[in-house]
């Protein structure tokens, strides 16, 4: 309840799962605070472009990393970024939950191969939100 969650999913990796990412940000929002609701904003555009501007997301959500109790990754679709997240997390040693569907891809062996990381993969929405709310102590 009322725990600070950095939510991380693809954005310039792509936005094939930009619809699960909502929903799950507004299935934990239900008790808890996300930090990063952006990341299942629809509307926006990923081009959001320019130096200055990536550099304010950057320092935002590296802030963001720092301030949270807790990290929950859907790492199905890969991105950059969220690789990059993954390590500032665990360099701040935040609880880190990273989820993936095995049928559909083959996870990083530098996430899978990390011992740090609490690593589940899953097949169906019902089976991933019962993960989140046994993190989330619901
Ligand atoms: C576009 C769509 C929604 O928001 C935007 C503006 N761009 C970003 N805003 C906030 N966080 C971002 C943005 N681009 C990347 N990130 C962070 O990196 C998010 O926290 C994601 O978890 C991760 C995605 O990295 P890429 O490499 O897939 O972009």
């Amino acid at each position: 309840m009322n725990q600070k969650v950095y939510f991380a999913g693809s954005i310039r990796g792509g936005r094939a799962d930009a619809e699960l990412y909502r929903d799950l940000i507004e299935y934990i929002s239900r008790t808890d605070r996300v930090l990063t609701e952006q990341v299942g904003d629809l509307k926006r555009s990923i081009l959001e472009q320019g130096r200055g501007r990536d550099h304010e997301i950057y320092e935002q959500d590296t802030a963001w990393l720092r301030e949270c109790d807790l990290v929950i990754a859907e790492c199905t679709h890969p991105s950059l970024g969220v690789g990059y997240e993954m390590a500032y997390a665990e360099k701040y040693e935040k609880p880190v939950y990273i989820f993936y569907r095995h049928q559909e891809c083959e996870l990083s062996a530098m996430l899978a191969g990390d011992p740090y990381f609490h690593i589940q993969s899953y097949e169906t929405r019902d089976e991933l939100l019962r993960r989140i709310d046994e993190i989330l102590n619901r």
